[in-house]
């Protein structure tokens, strides 16, 4: 990755969420110093500013407890469009906003993916699936939908913009999930998506899980997106979320992904999502993050690839 451009576009979307905050999301990644941590790892930086909505449009779904249908629709349409243009010039990096950001970045990506006759595949970092459908939300938080959408789930069409390339659900890895709604364990059992929960973990480690994942993605030349939620994190090292259920990864845990994933060469883009600046503690959320997006982009410990469960990209 270290002669491609890294393009930063912010998303300040949080009408998605339960609770006002992660409208700041960008500032706080700016702020807590994403753009010249990219410098000094190498990488060109273009920071393209923050992505605005479209024009609002007046829709109304039966399920009465979806909350600002028109903003997550308006905002998917943007975030889709900007997220196929960036995916041609280098490496997007979403910096939002709530994980509804991820219906537009994931389906424009996978638009762009198919365009290049490449596999598609999610790399899904948090501690929920985000797979309901409009019928079977029951807070009506569209960031708990995204994924369900992105890979061409039903309910969503004559509402959100028709998804042009649905993302395989055998090629979705879903780590650290931990809280799963009824309506979502119901949907996830036939769909095909590859669920590691935290029990997982535990009982496996990170490394065979991911390990075993990053080589499906090679064995095809697959294209890799990484989606990483905040609350993927546990609340003791990460409490700038709206969303925080305890239990989550630790640090140790979360750098050896990033670390096993930019050993891998296969990342071609990433969201950074729900990060809450008002329920931060001095920027220290931010800054894990930021400390995170290093690893993943080639941070080293030492002058030597991990040890274990490394893929050699075919190409050196
Ligand atoms: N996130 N499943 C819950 C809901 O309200 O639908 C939580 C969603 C969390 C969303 O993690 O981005
Ligand atoms: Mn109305
Ligand atoms: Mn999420
Ligand atoms: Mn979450």
């Amino acid at each position: 990755m270290g002669s491609t451009a890294c393009i930063i576009l912010g998303a300040p979307v949080q009408e998605g969420a339960g609770r006002l905050g992660c409208d700041m999301g960008p500032s706080a990644f700016r702020t807590a110093g994403l753009v010249p941590e990219l410098r000094n790892l190498g990488y060109a930086v273009e920071d393209r500013g923050n992505i605005a909505p479209a024009p609002l449009r007046d829709l109304h779904h039966p399920n009465r407890a979806i909350r600002a249908l028109p903003e997550t629709v308006a905002w998917t349409e943007s975030i889709a469009k900007a997220a196929y243009e960036a995916s041609g010039d280098g490496i997007p990096i979403f910096i939002g906003g709530d994980h509804s950001l991820s219906a537009g970045s994931m389906t424009g990506l996978a638009r762009r993916a198919a365009e290049e006759g490449r596999e598609f595949f999610v790399l899904w970092l948090d501690s929920h699936p985000d797979f309901h459908t409009l019928e079977t939300t029951t807070s009506g938080n569209l960031h708990g939908i995204p994924m369900a959408y992105a890979t061409g789930l039903e309910g969503f069409e004559g509402y959100f913009p028709p998804v042009a390339a649905p993302i395989n659900p055998r090629n979705v890895c879903m780590m650290g999930i931990r809280s799963v709604d009824p309506a979502e364990r119901a949907a996830l059992s036939t769909s095909g998506v590859t669920v590691h929960d935290m029990r997982a973990i535990d009982e496996n480690g990170i490394a065979p899980l991911l390990g075993a994942f990053l080589e499906r993605v090679a064995a095809v030349d697959g294209i890799l997106h990484v989606s990483l939620d905040v609350d993927f994190l546990d609340p003791g090292i990460a409490p700038g979320v709206g969303t925080t259920v305890p239990g989550g990864a630790t640090f140790r845990e979360a750098h050896l992904i990033m670390e096993m994933l930019h050993d891998s060469g296969l990342v071609r883009s990433i969201d950074l999502v729900e990060l809450n600046p008002f329920l931060d503690e001095r920027g220290r959320t931010a800054l894990l993050m930021v400390d995170l997006v290093s690893s993943l982009m080639g941070r080293r410990v030492l002058d030597r690839p991990t040890q274990s469960y490394r893929h050699t990209p075919k190409t050196p």
